[in-house]
Parts: structure tokens; C-alpha cells; sequence
């Protein structure tokens, strides 16, 4: 069947993480996307952090999937000649690049506008345009820290930390996409292309949501009663680490299970639901708590929570994290084991849905990557490998109209 994006075409100016888990969603989804690298090192990931000699990253096969790869020096006049043909074809072009580098190269909003009106051009920058620090070259945890997550993540006795969850790289292209595709829908109604701009301090701090309305609670009660510091401890003015408490108004905790002193995943989320208490109680085998005053609301659980939390530890200390949560979801108690890499790499159900895959590579043998998170009721995206550096180098010139002589000499000029 064809696929929703099917006829679509995209420069993919994108490296590292943030554009490039862009583009592959919308590959997925059938968009052709063009992947233009510099022509003998292409996108530095491809060389990061490799697990076998001269074979492609995992860090780059597993965020180009689905993509063409194009050599093209766009610095080479012949270069730019290339590229400017392409724009004249393509329906959005993405990058990713340190500010001003497009612009450097000689291709600003303003010129793409000129060489393709219909063209989309959209871009990731660590901060948004206009903004005091929008010189800056942005990566992952910088954007923690300046999008509030790295303030608000850890144990309060500890330092601001880092989510192992790419908030700053994925989750903007992830934003980014969704900006590509509403242009894309804005163009069918105008005819126009427009510039879309996602930063990533600003795709970090979407997703600390909920910590700006702690910000304001704070400023106006003075407390967060959903935060382990309340009641005993103190509170400061700004929003403090709240360690692995829950953001919402159900109370939460990592919780140890049975062989925790040797396994350091034994562990389950156990979620305190206001409305579950009955059931909670029941499943731990503590009726008398049920309409103890002490413990009946959550406003008189609050207190000792880290009490009652230790109860339930004891109910855990002979039960895997699996078993635990065997037995509490028959009682509708929001929990889940805290799984490792491994466990969710060999994990059938999600080798089912797709969202753990298997793809042949080339070079590498199969790897083991992430496949659409999106689900479809008409579609199951197909993941296929990452092109090699310039393996379609031939096949998009020859589009372009480019001769067997002429590709020949783009390659002499080592423009390609
Ligand atoms: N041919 C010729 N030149 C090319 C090229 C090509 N095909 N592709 C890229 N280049 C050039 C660029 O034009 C740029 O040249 P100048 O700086 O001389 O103008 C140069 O390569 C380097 O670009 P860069 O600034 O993007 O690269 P960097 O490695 O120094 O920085 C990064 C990397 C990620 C910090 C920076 O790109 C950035 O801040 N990007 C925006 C934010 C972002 O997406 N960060 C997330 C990355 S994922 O963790």
C-alpha cells in the first residue's frame, strides 16, 4: 500500500541526533529523504562510539534508517550547483547545523525562499531565534540544564541531573516533525512554504510542563504537598528535586523487591491513586487501613508516606518485580517493573508491535533498533537500514538529470 508521505521529498541536512530522528520518522511514514553528508567522513556519528571496525555506528544506524545517503561538499560552487537543483525539487529541507552555518554556506531562509517558494526549511537550534544565547552550539545535556529538566532531576542532596531520555535531542525532532507536517498541510491551503524552528531549550521545557506550574504553586503557598520535602523538610523558592516522586497528585516511589541487594533493577514504580486506596490496602493485605484516619485520605497519608512506602517494600521483599506487579494489577493499581535495555530488547511484546526490530545491515549483520513508537490502524512502518556514506550518491544525481560524464567529473572535483 502507499504510504501517507509517499511523494514527498526531503533534504536531510541533519547530524547527529536531533534532525536526524526527524527525518527518519517521516521516512518511515514514506517521505524520500535525502540524507547530504560531506563527502569521505558524512555525519560524525557514523565514526562515534563504533562496536565494530569499519562498519557504521550503531549511533548512526539507528537514527538513519530508511534514508538515502548523497555525498555533496555544499562549500564546492559545484556543490552548491547540486544542491540548488534538489531545492528546486524538494518538498522540505531539515537541518541541524551550529548557528549560521546555512546562512555561511550561502543558502539563508531568504535564498531558499527564492529558489523554491513551496519549500519548507526547517531547522533545530540549541536556542530559539532572538533568544540572548542563540549563538550558542547546543547538545543533548546543555538543553537539559538550560530547559529546566537538569534542575528538577535527582535526589535533593544531589547536583542537578541528567535524564538518560534524549529530552534535547529526539524529543525536538520529534517536535520538529510535528511542525514539518503542519506546514506541510498549511502549504496545501496556501501554496506557500514557510520556515519552521523548534529549539531545544524550548522542547525541553514543554516537557517540564508541570515543573513551571510548580514554580507558580510554589511562589503562592510557599509548599508542594506532592514533594517528599512536604511536610518535614524545607522548601526554597525555586522548584526543588523531588527525587523519584510522582508529578502529578498521586504519590509515587521506586520500591525494592526481592533480590534488589544483587540486582540493582529490582525494582517496581508503585503509584499511590487517590482512588485506589481501598483496593491498595486490600492487595497488600491491610484492611484496617482502609478507613483508618490516619491513612484514608491522601492529605493524612502524606506525612508518613515514606512510612507506608517502607510497608509495602516488606510486602515486596518476597516477590520479583514481576511477580509484584502479577499480583497488584489485578487490583488496577498503576505500577510497572523497572526494566533494563536488555529486558526490553528481548521483550516479545514489543517485538510483536514493532517497536523493537531486527534490521539487516550491509555491513554490520543485523542490529537491534527502535521502530516507529506510532502506531497505525492502515500501516506498520518498515524499518530498513541505514544507506552506507554515499551509497545513492549515483542514483539522486542521475535524478537530477546529471550524466554518467558529469557525475564523473563532480567526483574528480571531489565535490560528491
Ligand atoms: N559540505 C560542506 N560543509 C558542510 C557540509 C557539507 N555537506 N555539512 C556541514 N558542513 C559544514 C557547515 O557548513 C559548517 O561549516 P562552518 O561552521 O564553517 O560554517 C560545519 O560543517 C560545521 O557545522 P556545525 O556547526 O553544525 O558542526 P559542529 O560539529 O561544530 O557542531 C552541533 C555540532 C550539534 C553542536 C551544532 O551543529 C549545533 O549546535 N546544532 C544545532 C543544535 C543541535 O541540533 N544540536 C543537537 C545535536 S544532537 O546532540
Amino acid at each position: 500500500m502507499t504510504k501517507p508521505l509517499e511523494g514527498i521529498k526531503i533534504i536531510d541536512f541533519t547530524h547527529v541526533q536531533a534532525g536526524p530522528a526527524c527525518t527518519q520518522l517521516l521516512a518511515w511514514f514514506g517521505a524520500d529523504v535525502i540524507k547530504v553528508e560531506r563527502p569521505g567522513s558524512g555525519d560524525v556519528t557514523r565514526n562515534q562510539l563504533r562496536d565494530i571496525p569499519d562498519a557504521d555506528a550503531l549511533y548512526f544506524t539507528m537514527l538513519n534508517s530508511n534514508k538515502k545517503s548523497l555525498t555533496l561538499d555544499t562549500k564546492k560552487p559545484e556543490g552548491k550547483e547540486v544542491l540548488e537543483k534538489l531545492i528546486r525539487e524538494s518538498d522540505v529541507l531539515v537541518e541541524n547545523f551550529g548557528p549560521g552555518a546555512l546562512d555561511r554556506m550561502g543558502f539563508s531562509w531568504e535564498r531558499l525562499n527564492e529558489l523554491n517558494p513551496k519549500m519548507i526549511v526547517a531547522s533545530v537550534k540549541g536556542f530559539s531565534d532572538g533568544h540572548h544565547y542563540d549563538d550558542l552550539k547546543v547538545y543533548e545535556n546543555v538543553a537539559q540544564c538550560a530547559g529546566g529538566a537538569a534542575s528538577t532531576t535527582g535526589f535533593w542532596d544531589g547536583p542537578p541531573t541528567i535524564s538518560a531520555a534524549a529530552l534535547g535531542d529526539s524529543n525536538t525532532g520529534m517536535h520538529l516533525a510535528i511542525g514539518i507536517l503542519t506546514a506541510l498541510l498549511g502549504r496545501d491551503k496556501t501554496g506557500k512554504g514557510q520556515k519552521v524552528a523548534v529549539s531545544m531549550q524550548d522542547s525541553v521545557l514543554n516537557l517540564c510542563r508541570v515543573k513551571l506550574r510548580d514554580q507558580q504553586r510554589l511562589e503562592r503557598v510557599g509548599y508542594l504537598e506532592e514533594y517528599p520535602q512536604y511536610p518535614h523538610g524545607e522548601f526554597g523558592d525555586v522548584v526543588p528535586r523531588g527525587g523519584n516522586a510522582g508529578g502529578g497528585g498521586q504519590p509515587g516511589w521506586v520500591l525494592k523487591c526481592k533480590g534488589w541487594e544483587t540486582d540493582s533493577n529490582a525494582y517496581i514504580y508503585f503509584t499511590i491513586q487517590g482512588h485506589a486506596w481501598e483496593p491498595i490496602c486490600k492487595a497488600l493485605g491491610k484492611p484496617e487501613w482502609i478507613d483508618d484516619p490516619a491513612y484514608k485520605t491522601a492529605e493524612a497519608r502524606q506525612p508518613h508516606i515514606f512510612e507506608i512506602f517502607k510497608t509495602i517494600e516488606a510486602w515486596l521483599a518476597d516477590k520479583t518485580k514481576f511477580e509484584a506487579v502479577d499480583i497488584l494489577r489485578k487490583f488496577d493499581i498503576p505500577c510497572a517493573p523497572v526494566l533494563t535495555m536488555k529486558e526490553l530488547a528481548n521483550d516479545p511484546s514489543l517485538r510483536a508491535s514493532g517497536t523493537i526490530v531486527e534490521v539487516p545491515h550491509k555491513k554490520r549483520g543485523s542490529y537491534l533498533t527502535v521502530g516507529s513508537p506510532i502506531k497505525f490502524s492502515d500501516m506498520k512502518p518498515e524499518v530498513t537500514a541505514s544507506p552506507l556514506l554515499g551509497e545513492h550518491t549515483d542514483e539522486v544525481l542521475a535524478s537530477l538529470g546529471y550524466s554518467k560524464q558529469e557525475i564523473f567529473n563532480l567526483r574528480e572535483v571531489k565535490a560528491v
